[in-house]
This record gives C-alpha cells, sequence and structure tokens, in this order.
C-alpha cells in the first residue's frame, strides 16, 4: 500500500483542497501540520522553499494545483475525457481569482493599499459567484460537468477560507452555492473529516 504525508501549516489556506481530496479518495495520509517555529528547517528541505507539499512513497510532489490534478486524475474526480477536465480546469482557475483578490488584501500590510484591494476584491466578487451560481443551477448542482469533481471540493474550501476572512458567508445571495457547499460539507468521508480535524483560525 502506498504512504502519503501531506505537509503544511495548521491552516486550511492552499492545503485544506488536498485535504479534501485525500479524505473523499478514501486514501490515508499523516496530516504533517507545522508549527511556525518548525518552518525554517523544513523550507531548506521543500522542493521550492514552500508547502504544501505531497509526499507518495518518498517522492514530493509540490505545487497545490499540480497535487490537486494528480490525485484527481487518479480517484476519478478530473471528469471523463479531456473537455470535462478543461470544464473543471476553467472553473479552478476562476475560484483562484475569487481566492486572490480576497487574500491579497487579507495579507497586505500598507492600509491605505490595502483598502483599495479590498474594494477590488469585493467589487469583483458578485460578478464571479453570479456566474458560478448559474454553473451549478445548469450542472446538476455540481460546477462542472454535472458530477462531483476536485473543482466542488476546492470551492468548499475556499468557502471556508474567504467566509472567514471576509466576515460572513460568502455565498450568502447565492443559494445554490450555498446547497452546494452543504452538500459536499455532508459527504460521509468529508464530514467525518470536519468532525475530526484541528481548529484553525483561517
Ligand atoms: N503556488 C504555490 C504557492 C505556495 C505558497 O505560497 N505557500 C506558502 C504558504 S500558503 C508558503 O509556503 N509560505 C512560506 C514561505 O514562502 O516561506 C502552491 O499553490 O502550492
Amino acid at each position: 500500500m502506498s504512504t502519503y504525508k501531506l505537509t503544511y501549516f495548521n491552516v486550511t489556506g492552499l492545503a485544506e483542497g488536498i485535504r479534501f481530496l485525500l479524505h473523499q479518495s478514501g486514501i490515508k495520509f499523516e496530516d504533517k501540520r507545522l508549527t511556525f517555529e518548525e518552518w525554517p528547517e523544513y523550507k531548506a528541505k521543500m522542493p521550492m522553499g514552500q508547502v504544501p507539499v505531497l509526499e507518495i512513497d518518498g517522492k514530493t510532489y509540490y505545487q497545490s494545483k499540480a497535487i490537486s490534478r494528480l490525485l484527481a486524475r487518479r480517484n476519478d474526480l478530473y471528469g471523463s475525457n479531456d473537455v470535462e477536465s478543461y470544464e473543471i480546469d476553467a472553473v479552478v482557475d476562476t475560484l483562484d481569482d475569487l481566492k486572490v483578490g480576497f487574500t491579497q488584501y487579507h495579507w497586505e500590510e500598507d492600509a491605505a493599499f490595502k483598502a483599495k484591494l479590498k474594494k477590488v476584491a469585493f467589487t469583483k466578487a458578485p460578478t464571479i459567484l453570479s456566474k458560478l451560481e448559474e454553473r451549478v443551477k445548469s450542472n446538476n448542482g455540481y460546477l462542472a460537468n454535472g458530477k462531483l469533481s476536485w473543482a466542488d471540493l476546492l470551492f468548499t474550501a475556499y468557502t471556508e477560507l474567504l467566509t472567514n476572512i471576509i466576515g460572513e458567508d460568502l455565498n450568502k445571495d447565492y443559494p445554490e452555492l450555498k446547497k452546494l457547499v452543504e452538500k459536499v460539507r455532508a459527504l460521509p468521508k468529508i464530514k467525518a473529516y470536519l468532525d475530526s480535524r484541528p481548529k484553525t483560525a483561517l
């Protein structure tokens, strides 16, 4: 049996989508959550000096999206053909457009620039969210191809992250998106993980 070890910090961030993928795929893994004190020692050993990384049988895989695609492809969460995979990729890129807007302002330290970034993020979000809402409506309750894919898992993870950043439910005005997130969080393997995972600030 293969061995898996995911290394990241004790936050959802860029790793939660991978954690969801591993759990939903029924893969047992070590969920290593680094402390900030441990980080300098680990950083030196990481392929790009960053996390998340996933080790599978001793080989280290880096870049959260590339790791996710590898897992999704192997576990039937990446569509049934190249066009379906494209649909999922396009949604995932859109989710990143949404996420980057909010995380950029969240981490910005210059108050004036932060205020500008915040305004841009809040101006852009409704367009993206309303388009995603339409997609879910016309895709059988999922973001792509009428069935569960890693895009739905990632959106569920990002919803939690962004909701924590903005201080209110990201999907409050989007009933289809809310339903999707509730459905993913209720998947038995995801629910078991959510019920047992460590508490995190983000
Ligand atoms: N594009 C990379 C970004 C990785 C990244 O930015 N990781 C951050 C944590 S979210 C990190 O390792 N920060 C610590 C550092 O750069 O020293 C990915 O998606 O994996």
